[in-house]
């Protein structure tokens, strides 16, 4: 009698191979990248780090030999950190010194997010106030003024963006109308103001006898 043979299953080894294989590649990248991002973060932090330990050295070293040791390397802190524009640097003084350095890094860097950092509350809108009018007049963007809490402070912002050389003509006015310099207040040179000129009939723009 002839018996058929049962009939087996066949494993499709092939595409499982292939399948699995590259699956295990795909994690074997994964993992390398992920690896590699992490030893770069980390050595940027190391290198920062080691630059910190060789300033500190450096300050210790020059401040050794000042009168006030420990104001002087509180200063080289505060001058590292408005340097670099790093309010991080900060973080290793205490009290009001730390508060002070992030008013110094917020000044330097025109960024009154930074004065939220202080701990000082008294300390905090003053900030604020005062780097909201530096950004200001460097975007000039009387908006900007329009942020500031202190009412002297805001009219002030508000007058040096619009009227920058302070001749009584607000720059548009200058530019559009009367077609003076709008950074001097004396345009023509002849001892009086671009405004007082308007004011009182003259020509901004001829030297007046
Ligand atoms: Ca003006
Ligand atoms: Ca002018
Ligand atoms: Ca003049």
């Amino acid at each position: 009698m002839d018996f058929d043979q049962p009939n087996q299953t066949r494993i499709p080894w092939k595409p499982i191979l292939i399948i699995g294989g590259s699956l295990v590649l795909a994690i074997v990248i994964i993992v390398s990248v992920l690896g590699l991002v992490r030893t770069r973060s980390s050595d940027v932090i190391q290198k920062k780090l080691s630059q910190l330990i060789t300033n500190s050295e450096n300050t210790e070293d020059a401040c050794s030999k000042v009168p006030n040791p420990e104001l002087c390397k509180t200063q080289a802190l505060k001058d590292s950190a408005y340097a670099e524009k790093n309010s991080k640097t900060c973080d290793l003084l205490d009290g009001l010194q730390k508060d002070d350095c992030m008013w110094g890094v917020a000044k330097s860097a025109t960024d009154p997010s930074v004065c939220a950092l202080i701990k000082t509350s008294e300390w905090i809108n003053l900030c604020s106030d005062g780097v909201l009018k530096d950004l200001a007049i460097v975007k000039n963007d009387l908006s900007v003024c329009d942020k500031i809490l202190n009412n002297d402070v805001k009219s002030s912002c508000r007058e040096e963006v619009s009227d920058p050389d302070f001749d009584g003509l607000d720059s548009k006015q200058e530019l559009e109308v009367y077609k003076t310099d709008p950074n001097k207040s004396d345009t023509d040179g002849d001892g009086y103001k671009d405004g007082e000129e308007i004011k009182t009939g003259h020509d901004p723009l001829k030297k007046d006898k």
